[in-house]
């Protein structure tokens, strides 16, 4: 079935909006005069996901309340995902690896982040052992989350996600509108997990790659599937650096040691030509760039990883050493790693240290996540 643009009215009431969408109108035209004339310049926001604020929500929005497809799966939502009802799927297999816990410099001891992302002060954090997966979780893992329970994603709730323009693979007219500010990033009807570049894509096409256009929500769900959960953002940040210390990345201070490209972000003009040097302008297969100490695969790049905590700049300057849980309050759901959009002329967060969040409802095609067993 094919919609025009005009008859979204007539769509969106049997679906819900992320609650980042405001009410200014579709912007297609944004689409059309900006992709087509020339992008504005990129900033340090708008490349990691589209979010706070940055699509239109169109008439017909009905408010519900974010969580209520956990609850007709019997699954609490909640603010700390290890309370979340143990309900092993039986036919999940996580790759994980046993991480030995200890004490560890957590943030940026190179002043390269972003001050607003609040990635100082450098503080001694101490972590229990716990066990994290080797990769992100792929489409074909979350594939059987969904067969197994019939979840519907968000994504698949609202109608639509967020696909990076180049990448779209959907008729012209499920382009429903483009961030403002970051017209990169298309509000894609139809795109969902299963379609992650729309609805001319199948998961099954790249059952390997990272699942995307999975929310917090979404995320904990799965977990709660999967007899797991999210990683603390210290647990994160401890695995990204493979047991290494002060260094930028996973792997070293060098980005493209020997000149190899050790993760998936982007080389060439942001947002309009990548040239590929990694090999790829969307996600990659998991496994595709050489693990980092601890034998983990692509904590760098490829896709953003939530992490259980919510975000909040300031935390770090009073957070507690030992085995920080995050605040218990923040405007977002921490995410990790970066993604195949990221590069070091505007957002350089593929560094161990680097942190930003989104929405817990928001959805996009470069954030996944991995997750960890609740025991060690
Ligand atoms: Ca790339
Ligand atoms: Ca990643």
């Amino acid at each position: 079935m094919e919609y025009s643009v005009n008859d979204t009215n007539g769509i969106l009431p049997r679906t819900r909006i992320p609650l980042w969408l405001n009410r200014e109108g579709l912007r297609l035209e944004a689409y059309n005069e900006v992709i087509m004339q020339g992008m504005p310049t990129p900033h340090a926001e708008g490349c990691c996901s589209a979010s706070k604020g940055a699509f239109t929500r169109s008439a017909g929005y009905s408010e519900s309340t974010p969580g209520d497809n956990l609850l007709e799966l019997g699954l609490k939502p909640s603010h700390d995902n290890k309370n979340l009802p143990v309900a092993p799927g039986p036919n999940t297999q996580h790759n994980d690896i046993l991480l030995p816990g200890g004490e560890f410099l957590m943030g940026d001891g190179f002043n390269e982040g972003y001050a607003s992302d609040g990635e100082t002060p450098v503080h001694p954090v101490r972590l229990g052992a716990f066990r994290i997966d080797a990769t992100a979780v792929t489409n074909e893992m979350f594939a059987g989350f969904i067969k197994d329970t019939g979840y519907r994603t968000e994504a698949e709730q609202y109608g639509s996600s967020a696909v990076f323009h180049l990448l779209a693979k959907a008729p012209k007219d499920h382009i429903i509108g483009a961030a403002a500010g970051a017209p990169w990033w298309l509000n894609v009807k139809g795109a969902d997990w299963a379609h992650p570049a729309g609805r001319s894509s199948d998961w099954k096409e790249i059952p390997d790659h990272p699942v995307v256009h999975v929310t917090h929500h979404d995320a904990l769900a799965y977990c709660a599937w999967a007899g797991r959960r999210l990683p603390t953002e210290a647990e994160w940040e401890f695995a990204a650096r493979g047991g290494l210390h002060d260094k930028r990345y996973a792997w070293g201070d060098d980005l493209t040691p020997d000149g190899q490209h050790r993760c998936n972000i982007w080389q060439g003009k942001f947002p309009t030509s990548n040239s590929q040097d990694d090999g790829y302008v969307g996600t990659a297969p998991v496994r595709s760039f050489p693990a980092n100490g601890y034998g983990l695969y692509e904590m760098a790049g490829n896709v953003w990883e939530w992490c259980a905590d919510w975000f909040l700049p300031k935390y770090y300057r009073n957070s507690p050493k030992d085995n920080p849980q995050g605040p218990s309050i923040g405007a977002g759901r921490v995410m990790r790693g970066g993604s195949y959009l990221c590069h070091d002329s505007y957002c350089n967060r593929y560094r161990v240290a680097a942190r930003t969040s989104n929405t817990p409802d928001s959805s996009s095609g470069n954030c996944g996540f991995r997750t960890v067993a609740l025991t060690s």
